[in-house]
C-alpha cells in the first residue's frame, strides 16, 4: 500500500504567531508530499528490482529510501508533537526522566536549543529514547536521516530545514527555535515517552 499523507490535526494558523499559516500550508502540503512521493517511488523501483533481478541501481534507491522514508516519518511526529495551546514543561514521569537523564528540565531545553541551532545545513533536533543504554538523549541528525542512533525511538523532533522558518525568521534560526518551544504538544511526547519505554 503506497504511503500517504496524514491531514494535520490543527488548523494551519493554529500555531500563529509563532509559526505562520503560510509557511504550515507550504511545509505540510507540498515538502511533506514530496517525501511521501519519494517513499513511494523508492518502494516502487525496488519492487522493480526483485521482480527484474536487476538491482544495477540499488545503491542509489536505497539512499532515496533512507532519505524520502526518514522525511515522511520525522514529519509525521513532527505535526503531533506541535499544537495550539502548547509550551510549558512535561510533567509526570517524562518531566521526571528529562531531569534525571539532563540533570534538569533547564539544561535540557537549552542542550537541545543548542545542538538543533548548530545543525549544519538542514536537519533536525531530536530527543529520543535509547532503548539499549534505557535513556533519555538528545541527537543533532543532519538531513533527515544521517547522525542518527539505531535502537533509539523519537520522541520529540523539531525541523531546522530552512523551509520550516525562513518566510517568518530568515535566518535567525534560534529565534525560531525559540519561539516553537510555546507550541510544542508535551501530552504528545509524553505518549511517545511511555509507548517507547513499555517496549
Ligand atoms: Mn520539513
Amino acid at each position: 500500500m503506497p504511503h500517504v499523507l496524514p491531514p494535520l490535526a490543527y488548523d494551519y494558523a493554529a500555531l500563529e504567531p509563532h509559526i505562520d499559516e503560510q509557511t504550515m500550508k507550504l511545509h505540510h502540503d507540498l515538502h511533506h508530499q514530496a517525501y511521501v512521493d519519494g517513499l513511494n517511488g523508492a518502494e516502487e523501483k525496488l519492487a522493480k528490482m526483485r521482480e527484474t533481478g536487476d538491482f544495477s541501481a540499488v545503491q542509489a534507491v536505497q539512499r532515496a529510501l533512507a532519505f524520502h522514508g526518514s522525511g515522511h516519518a520525522n514529519h509525521c511526529i513532527f505535526w503531533e508533537n506541535m499544537g495550539p495551546n502548547g509550551g510549558g514543561t512535561p510533567a509526570g514521569d517524562l518531566g521526571a526522566r528529562i531531569q534525571r537523564d539532563f540533570g534538569s528540565f533547564d539544561a535540557f531545553q537549552a542542550h537541545f536549543s543548542a545542538a538543533a541551532a548548530t545543525v549544519e545545513g538542514n536537519g533536525w533536533g531530536i530527543l529520543a529514547w535509547d532503548s539499549s543504554a534505557g535513556q533519555l538523549i538528545v541527537l543533532a541528525s543532519m538531513n533527515h536521516q544521517n547522525q542518527g542512533l539505531h535502537g533509539s525511538v523519537p520522541l520529540l523532533m523539531l525541523d531546522v530545514w530552512e523551509h520550516a522558518y525562513y518566510l517568518k525568521y530568515q535566518n535567525k534560526r534560534p529565534a525560531y527555535i525559540k519561539a516553537w518551544w510555546n507550541v510544542v504538544n508535551w501530552e504528545n511526547v509524553a505518549e511517545r515517552f511511555a509507548g517507547a519505554t513499555s517496549m
